[in-house]
């Protein structure tokens, strides 16, 4: 990576009053968790992760989506954050205001320390009833409940029906608390720091265009490849992001 994009990031990051850290799978992807481009692997081969992901799909065979959410909930468990979310976290101390908003339900950057994480599709580690008998969310403590795992998800103990993982399928509505501050926040971003998105999936690939449209905010993408928003995105640092963010973090010190 030529020191002179490494250098830049660094002068607009070291400037920026309202930082903002937009996330995808791919700022996961050196701990070990696929992304979603990433074909899934073994028994979950033959599905698509957009397919399985859905409400349809879980009413039609709920023991199938039920298994596979507790396969990443299992492999998420092992897991560890990377230099890329240590070097988010970080951020915080060197910057007047940093939030991270991320598409993740691995919970790996409040792992790393980010103190100010809004989680846009919800938490893998996390269960509510899918009927939401007392209200969205319902949550649901699995452990508490005894059941036959073979048989697939569990029941709500309140009105009987199924537990489901806490996280926004395809087609539903985004927590209305976390997508209104994530517009906010983005409006007012002076620089967005954009990690390991393919930036398909909306909303959330909307909030490098309201910091541009409304703040002329300065987008720097993080990812190896271009993607959806390679059009709007001012500096493109094209590496994985555990390696270049620590370095971006050194310039930043280096440069202050
Ligand atoms: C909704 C939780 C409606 C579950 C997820 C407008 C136009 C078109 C379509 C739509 C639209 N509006 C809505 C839609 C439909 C849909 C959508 O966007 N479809 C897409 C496919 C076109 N959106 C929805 O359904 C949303 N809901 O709109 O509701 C509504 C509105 C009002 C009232 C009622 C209903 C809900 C979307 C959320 C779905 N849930 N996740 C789970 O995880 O199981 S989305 C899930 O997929 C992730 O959270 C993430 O958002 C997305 C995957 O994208 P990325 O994270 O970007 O990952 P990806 O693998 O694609 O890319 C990884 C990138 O990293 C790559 O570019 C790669 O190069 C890079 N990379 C790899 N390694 C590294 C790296 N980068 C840096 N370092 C590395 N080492």
């Amino acid at each position: 990576m030529d020191n002179a994009k490494i250098r830049e990031a660094a002068r607009h990051l070291n400037q920026s009053q309202s930082l903002v850290v937009l996330t995808g799978a791919g700022v996961s992807a050196e701990s070990g968790v696929p992304t979603f481009r990433d074909a899934l692997t073994g028994l979950w081969a033959q599905f698509d992760p957009q397919q399985l992901a859905t409400p349809a799909a879980f009413e039609a065979n709920p023991k199938l989506v039920w298994d596979w959410y507790e396969y990443r909930r299992d492999l998420v468990s092992k897991v560890k954050p990377n230099a890329g979310h240590y070097a988010i976290a970080e951020l915080e101390d060197m910057l007047p205001q940093v939030v991270v908003i991320t598409q993740n339900i691995d919970g790996l950057h409040q792992a790393a320390g980010s103190s100010d994480v809004i989680t846009l599709h919800g938490d893998i580690t996390r269960h509510k009833c899918y009927a939401n008998c007392k209200g969205d969310p319902t949550l649901i403590d699995i452990r508490k409940l005894k059941w036959g795992h073979e048989a697939g998800p569990p029941h709500c103990p309140y009105c009987d029906a199924f537990v489901r993982p806490d996280v926004v399928w395809f087609t539903e509505r985004l927590p209305v608390d976390a997508l209104d501050r994530a517009f906010a926040v983005s409006a007012k971003a002076d620089v967005m720091l954009i990690v390991g998105t393919s930036g398909v999936v909306q909303p959330a690939a909307q909030m490098p265009y309201r910091a541009k449209r409304f703040n002329g905010g300065y987008l720097i993408d993080v990812n190896p490849d271009q993607d959806a928003l390679t059009p709007i995105i001012d500096l493109h640092l094209d590496a994985p992001s555990g390696e270049i963010l620590p370095q971006v973090i050194r310039a930043m010190r280096t440069s202050a």
